[in-house]
């Protein structure tokens, strides 16, 4: 359907308040979803999946992103490589979606045959003189770092994706994610906008009225607060809170572990933070009762107590914890439709049921991924009202939102809306 807009996306980047949540159109509208998937999907760099989705030679995974298709595979060298899934002779697609396991990426349509590396090596019936050099599969600029794959559609990706890099590299080494396994995913199409699936995620000021499960291993993150505006005792709680936080850092910096917050969040184009996070409790892992679920560690980790080291970029968030990581992608569909992909990580050699159980694993996040799920349903219909006007943040619990509006807002800029 044709869709005619009263205003252009400039006027409604125009009219946001600071301090305040989006106005209605950039989360409901359509050619606004269009901007954002061109933007941030395509000009930025984004992350797509991981390292050990394909563990072995031959291994290849498809993932979507709007109207582009990534493949996503380890060839005969064990490389990573990713590549479009666009075939050199007419376009067509070569894999479908989902995982897979190749000795040649043959298309479809005429058999066009690409080795793992991408090299096209079986064109039939194109003559003597066709050169199948240069008919390789194009190739998508990407970064494994720490065994993340990020990627960028674009020919100019942005620098900035180096302080990440540089951060994630060493705080990700003891947890090698590279050689993890991936014990289970889930694939969530929440009915909301991915912009309202981003903010839901950067707050726990929903968390203790709406996840019962993860509030039993989550404290809340440290973003600072203002003396001036808490209560005697809240005040106090904030203090403790704080005190509480340094000490730990302390502890676990002088044990080698990276533990401070590093974030760029605004005045930035790659979008990320950081922060080793507490967990309460046992203290161990995001799991029914914050032990353990995996008695195998990740990696070379040797202890439990090194709480959760959290990340954040634009279309991702990653706890990692001594036994065990989970891993959310989240991919836009339309403007209402989000898909939220979550993949829970273990020791390469840990065994379901013998070493950790599957539930125990999975609970927390499966539970928290479709409370979440409702909430950004109900925050998108609330958008989809005429009655939405943008509401204030709150300046204690909800500044990274305020900061993700502001970062959105000057990347739509920069790109020329
Ligand atoms: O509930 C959420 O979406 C995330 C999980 C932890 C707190 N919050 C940032
Ligand atoms: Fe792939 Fe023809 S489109 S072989
Ligand atoms: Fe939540």
């Amino acid at each position: 359907m044709l869709q005619t807009f009263a205003s252009p996306i400039s006027s409604l980047l125009d009219s946001r308040a600071d301090g305040h949540s989006l106005p209605a159109g950039l989360y409901i509208r359509d050619d606004v979803f269009q901007a954002d998937l061109d933007v941030f999907f395509r000009k930025h760099w984004i992350c797509v999946g991981l390292d050990c989705d394909v563990p072995e030679p031959g291994d290849a995974t498809v993932v979507d992103i709007g109207n582009s298709s990534l493949i996503i595979l380890r060839d005969d060298d064990n490389q990573i490589r990713v590549v479009h899934n666009v075939c050199r002779h007419r376009g067509s697609r070569i894999l479908n979606a989902g995982s897979t396991v190749i000795s040649k990426l043959v298309c479809p349509y005429h058999q066009w045959t690409y080795e793992l590396d991408g090299e096209l090596t079986y064109a039939p019936h194109m003559g003597a003189d066709f050169d199948k050099s240069c008919k390789s599969l194009r190739p998508v600029n990407f970064k494994s770092i720490g065994g993340l794959i990020y990627a960028c559609l674009s020919d100019n990706p942005p620098e900035d994706i180096d302080r990440l890099e540089q951060v994630m590299t060493e705080r990700l080494a003891p947890y090698d994610i590279r050689n993890a396994k991936v014990a289970h995913q889930t694939d969530v199409i929440e009915d909301g906008n991915w912009k309202l699936t981003i903010e839901n995620n950067r707050e726990c000021y929903h968390c203790s009225a709406n996840h019962p499960e993860l509030c039993v291993s989550f404290v809340d993150l440290d973003f600072g607060f203002d003396p001036e505006a808490l209560s005697p005792e809240d005040l106090e709680e904030a203090r403790e809170h704080e005190a509480l936080y340094a000490e730990r850092t302390r502890r676990w910096e002088a044990d080698g572990f990276p533990s401070a917050a590093v974030e760029q969040l605004v005045g930035c184009a790659t979008n990320f933070r950081t922060q080793r996070l507490i967990i309460a409790g046992a203290g161990e892992s995001q799991t029914p009762d914050a032990t353990a679920a995996s008695s195998k560690l990740l990696g070379s980790i040797t202890r439990k107590d090194l709480g959760d080291t959290h990340l954040w970029g634009h279309n991702s968030w990653n706890h990692f914890m001594g036994d065990h990581a989970i891993v959310s992608i989240v991919i836009p569909l339309s403007a209402g439709k989000t898909l939220v992909r979550t993949k829970w990580l273990v020791h390469k050699d840990a065994v379901e049921g013998v070493d950790y159980d599957l539930e125990k694993l999975t609970d927390v996040w499966v539970a928290t991924t479709d409370q979440d799920s409702e909430l950004v349903a109900r925050a998108h219909a609330g958008a989809l009202d005429p009655a939405y006007l943008p509401g204030p943040y709150s300046r204690f619990s909800e500044t990274t939102l305020d900061k993700f509006a502001t970062w959105y807002i000057e990347r739509m800029r920069a790109h020329g809306y």
